[in-house]
């Protein structure tokens, strides 16, 4: 059997720069070994530094192969790019998406670029706090840009992009007659939309109900200091991802220096406190409560007690651990 690396051991080689040790860190965040806090409370000092983008929209939106191009471009512009993939369909294991036109192995088999997907169900939930915990191996290792892609169905996926600096909202024509994002509830949430596909002859009408809907938006919201940006692209060609690059940097100059920004950023802190503190007690609440579990909702369902006194039940004497 491999022998046990410490995770802070760990953390020095990712911060030399060894990707292996990267890939094992993020297994342990999925993991949630209480061994590897102190590690990441390193990892999250030295971060701080990647412009953290999320890509969300619903499936087929074209977010893959949006993202796959984007980071060759930012590639080409000499930048270091991480890809968190928050989705059990990722295509980013060395397959190709559009025929050959993008090949992932370039991406792959290049050191500037460190690709991830999380597991979306694990054994212990806390799905947002191990994908941010990911970001932050990469952010603090160096890495420019950190691309957190999740398909925009499911509070949860819409939350981890969210809690990105920058949130993109990939809409694309072809997929009915609606902006897809509307229906998903999500189209609220974009920094920047991306109208994906372009090369298509029907995009035109996608970018055009997209800004409608954004105009009637506007005059409700009330003069907000960011205004979202429509961003037509097409990957299979290749455009528009300077315009799309250049709305990336603009809104992160606004998060640097508007106090809306600032406020986002700790809007951003507080979801991981308390996604972490959620899973924290849901880990130790399970692990220590499941006998009374099964035994006082037996009671509950025989209606010998009500749901609120069960609730009582279960959560008398119930105290979070201190720190391991
Ligand atoms: N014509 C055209 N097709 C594209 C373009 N980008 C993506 N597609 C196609 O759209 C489909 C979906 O692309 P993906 O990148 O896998 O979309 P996704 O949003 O990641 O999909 P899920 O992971 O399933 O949610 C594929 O068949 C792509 O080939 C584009 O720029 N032009
Ligand atoms: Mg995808």
């Amino acid at each position: 059997m491999a022998k046990f690396v410490p995770s802070d051991v760990l953390v020095e080689r990712a911060l030399v720069g060894d990707s292996a040790a990267m890939a094992r860190l993020m297994s342990r965040a999925e993991a949630a070994t209480p061994e590897c806090r102190p590690a990441f409370a390193r990892l999250y000092q030295k971060a701080g530094q990647a412009h953290i983008v999320g890509i969300t929209g619903v499936p087929g939106s074209g977010k893959s192969t949006l993202v796959s191009t984007l980071t060759l471009k930012l590639r080409a512009a000499g930048k270091r790019v991480g890809i968190i993939a928050v989705d059990p369909s990722s295509p980013y294991s060395g397959g190709s998406i559009m025929g050959d036109r993008i090949r992932m192995s370039a991406l792959a088999g290049d050191e500037g670029v460190f690709i991830r997907s999380m597991a979306t169900r694990g054994a212990h939930g806390g799905m947002a706090r191990a994908s941010l915990e990911a970001v932050d191996v990469l952010d603090a290792t160096g890495f420019d840009y950190v691309i957190i892609e999740t398909v925009g169905v499911g509070q949860a996926e819409v939350e981890i992009a969210r809690a990105a600096h920058t949130v993109v909202v990939v809409s694309a024509p072809g997929l009915g007659d609606d902006i897809q994002a509307i229906k998903a509830g999500i189209l609220e949430i974009a920094d920047v939309h991306v109208v994906s596909k372009c090369d298509r002859p029907d995009a035109n009408r996608t970018i055009s109900d997209l800004k409608t809907m954004l105009t009637l938006g506007l005059s409700l919201s009330g003069g907000a200091s960011w205004q979202p940006k429509v961003v037509p692209t097409s990957s299979a060609q290749g455009e528009g991802f300077e315009e799309l690059i250049t709305a990336l940097d603009r809104h992160a100059q606004w998060m640097r220096s508007s106090s809306a920004g600032q406020d986002r950023l700790r809007h951003i802190a507080e979801f991981r406190m308390l996604k972490t503190a959620e899973d924290l007690l849901s880990q130790q609440f399970l692990a220590t409560r499941k006998p009374a579990l099964a035994l006082i909702s037996g009671q509950l369902s025989e209606r010998r007690i009500s749901p609120y006194q069960a609730a009582e039940r279960l959560l008398a004497g119930f105290q979070l651990e201190g720190p391991a």
